[in-house]
């Protein structure tokens, strides 16, 4: 339901079927069961009225309202605060500061993203073990940041939880590939990976096919971690 009490806009979330940042606004409209449709584009070649609705040339893009009054929201932090305005129940603290704390935890959660890119794409062994040490690295700062569990700030899901789903889930991949001890020194972030893999949210923000999908993927990137899923 809208805050406003106002029927809601239609709701059209551009996709790609492997981007965790999509996964993050389509996990925050099922929190708020929010209709949506799901437009899934191909990154590799992107159709011209997409170039049109997104600025950056990536995904997401959230289309509020029909033609010709479609606005294009774009950037997926931008997409969940808009969420968050516009429609019950609120993730979010509500305190300014705890809100601002975890606005803070979704940035590193796309860092975290941006690590994981430099895991699979790193060109030899050595690279590889350099960034899976920089993961767990970042895994104790946020064990540092867990409390009682299982979420981020306890019983409640939150949007930084949103962030997260989608982090957790790649390692389900790499750990099918090899055992890479990521979380072995993190048992709260074992908890909470647990716990979101568990989410309906988290779970259907992908199609059943999303882990084939994401091997195909991955042996393209003719990276260190190619070679471990050809091996
Ligand atoms: N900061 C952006 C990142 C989005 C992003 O990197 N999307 C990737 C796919 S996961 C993309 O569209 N890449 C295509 C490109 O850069 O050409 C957000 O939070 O929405």
């Amino acid at each position: 339901m809208s805050m406003a009490n106002q029927p809601m806009p239609r709701l059209t979330l551009v996709s790609h079927a492997l981007c965790p940042y999509v996964q993050r606004a389509a996990i925050v409209l099922a929190e708020k069961g929010a209709q949506f449709d799901r437009r899934t584009i191909d990154l590799a070649n992107k159709p011209g009225w997409f170039l049109a609705v997104s600025p950056l040339g990536k995904t997401p893009v959230l289309l509020v309202g029909e033609e010709p009054d479609r606005t294009p929201v774009f950037e997926s932090a931008v997409i969940c605060e808009y969420l968050e305005d516009t429609i019950a129940p609120r993730l979010h603290p509500l305190d300014a500061l705890e809100r601002a704390r975890h606005r803070s935890w979704m940035e590193f959660g796309s860092a975290i993203l941006n690590t994981i890119a430099a895991f699979y794409n790193a060109p030899d062994d050595q690279a590889l073990e350099a960034r899976r040490l920089e993961l767990a690295a970042k895994f104790t700062q946020v064990e540092a940041m867990l409390s009682r569990g299982p979420y981020f700030s306890g019983e409640s899901f939150s949007v930084v939880d949103a962030v997260f789903g989608p982090v957790f889930r790649y390692f389900d991949t790499f750990d099918s590939i090899r055992d890479f001890t990521v979380f072995t020194a993190t048992p709260k972030v074992r908890v909470w990976r647990e716990a979101l893999g568990q989410r309906p949210s988290v779970r259907n923000a992908v199609t059943q096919d999303y882990p084939e999908k994401l091997v195909l993927f991955l042996k393209g990137r003719n990276s260190a971690l190619s070679g471990l899923i050809s091996a």
